[in-house]
């Protein structure tokens, strides 16, 4: 099944959830941006000088030989459509048309901006864009500011990152740093002049700190191991650098394709609608025994009682608060141990149980239809610690879980004292 596929029923349902009037604030707003981002292309920007190689780049990323010859352009965008044509700006705002591909079109005078359509369904989900950087470094930083604002992956092409490129990238945004790539481009030169090592070394340090990773590409090479022959050339994709591009590509998109998935679902079960045909991450009480063992105290505390499904009505606010704590437990000293030590952590996991352990407390604290201003304020603790959590989660890796953990310890902290109180 296609990626999109997979996306359409959760994006469906995410619509269907943020259309309903009682949804949480904090949830219609992220929720909208979700489902907006859910919907449109992944936007992969092809970036670098002039005569870098992002045409070629591009061509050997959709295994086709699609754009060339418009070097004076700018911005170049190439996006799914019924059939192969080329859309022409011109800087006054006019459009011509012409059927086939960029690479054999006849281009016409004072374009500022070129679309191209591809029909190719190996495009849908995904638009890419070419954007030639000039010697002009004010004019750089406007139109990099301006096209990376929607872009969820930029490879920057280039045969050495000199100091004029250091410059502008060092200004671009780290949400966009943190999925970007540096590409040395032409790699096949570098190999013939015997300077592709000391490149790479010189150009570690940077990229350490402001890409994901590096990768050299002979794209010529590449394309031709994909075109010359039925099959691909395996020695040959695998040696020019293609192969290991295409598949760290393929990766980041599928990856952030599925954070924004998973955050979806979340926000769907979080307003209590279900999704059909879809996993969704419900709190596990397997997951969490504080949290089973919790609620399994409560059901025999009002069984005892004699109250029914709506358990904590009536309830005194101490119990309330204690019933809070009780939940909470010692969740968050006992995952800040799981951090410790030299053992690998699986922080998705805690990162899961913390989520859990909120979600359980704000459900709690829902449920009642207590209105005294110490379980009201509560309630808002809740319910915004959930927010964080969520942002949280979206951060993922080590820090965001040890921030998730602090907050779950922060919180115990001040349901102790308010059940004491
Ligand atoms: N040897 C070699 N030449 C390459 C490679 N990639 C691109 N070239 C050549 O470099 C020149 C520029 O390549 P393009 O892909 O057009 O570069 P570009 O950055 O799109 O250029 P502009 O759009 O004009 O700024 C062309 O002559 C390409 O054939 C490569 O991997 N190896
Ligand atoms: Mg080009």
């Amino acid at each position: 099944m296609k990626l999109q596929e997979t996306i359409e029923p959760i994006a469906v349902k995410l619509g269907e959830v943020l259309s309903a009037s009682d949804v949480p604030r904090q949830y219609r707003e992220m929720g909208t941006r979700l489902l907006d981002h859910l919907r449109r292309p992944v936007r992969i920007v092809v970036t670098g000088m002039a005569e870098s190689g992002k045409s070629s780049l591009i061509n050997m990323i959709l295994s086709r030989q699609v754009l060339g010859g418009c070097g004076e352009v700018p911005l170049v965008d190439v996006v799914s459509g019924a059939e192969d044509r080329v859309h022409f700006e011109t800087e006054d705002g006019n459009v011509s048309v012409q059927a086939g591909l960029l690479v054999d079109a006849q281009i016409p005078d004072r374009i500022v901006h070129v679309k191209q359509e591809l029909s190719d369904q190996a495009l849908s989900g995904q638009t890419y864009c070419e954007l030639g950087l000039s010697n002009d470094a004010a004019a750089n930083r406007r139109l990099l500011s301006v096209v990376l604002q929607d872009a969820d992956i930029v490879l920057w092409c280039t045969s050495g990152f000199g100091q004029m490129e250091r410059d502008l990238w060092s200004a671009v945004a780290d949400e966009i740093k943190d999925h970007s790539f540096l590409v040395i481009t032409k790699a096949d030169h570098q190999v013939m002049w015997g300077i592709l090592s000391k490149t790479i070394e010189e150009l570690e340090p940077i990229v350490n700190e402001e890409f994901l990773g590096l990768f050299p590409v002979a794209s010529l090479q590449a394309m031709a191991a994909l075109t010359t022959g039925p099959q691909i050339v395996q020695d040959l994709w695998n040696s020019s650098g293609g192969q290991s591009l295409r598949e760290e590509l393929d990766r980041q998109i599928q990856s952030g394709r599925a954070a924004d998935m998973d955050m979806a679902r979340m926000i769907v079960n979080q307003c209590k609608v279900e999704i059909p045909g879809a996993q969704i991450q419900t709190p596990s009480p397997a997951v969490n025994p504080e949290i089973t063992q919790a609620r399994q105290t409560q059901a025999v505390k009002s069984a005892e009682t004699g109250q029914g499904g709506d358990m904590d009505a009536g309830k005194p606010v101490a119990r309330i608060m204690a019933d809070a704590d009780q939940i909470l437990g010692n969740i968050g000293t006992e995952m800040l141990g799981d951090l410790d030590g030299d053992h690998a952590v699986d922080t998705d996991a805690i990162m899961t149980r913390c989520i859990d352990a909120v979600q359980a407390l704000s459900s709690h604290l829902q449920e009642t239809d207590c209105d005294d201003s110490v379980v009201l304020n509560a309630r808002e603790d809740a319910q915004k610690s959930e927010e964080m959590m969520v942002l949280f989660q979206l951060e993922r890796g080590e820090e965001a879980t040890l921030d998730a953990i602090m907050l779950l310890l922060q919180l115990r902290k001040e349901f102790a004292a308010k059940a004491s109180a």
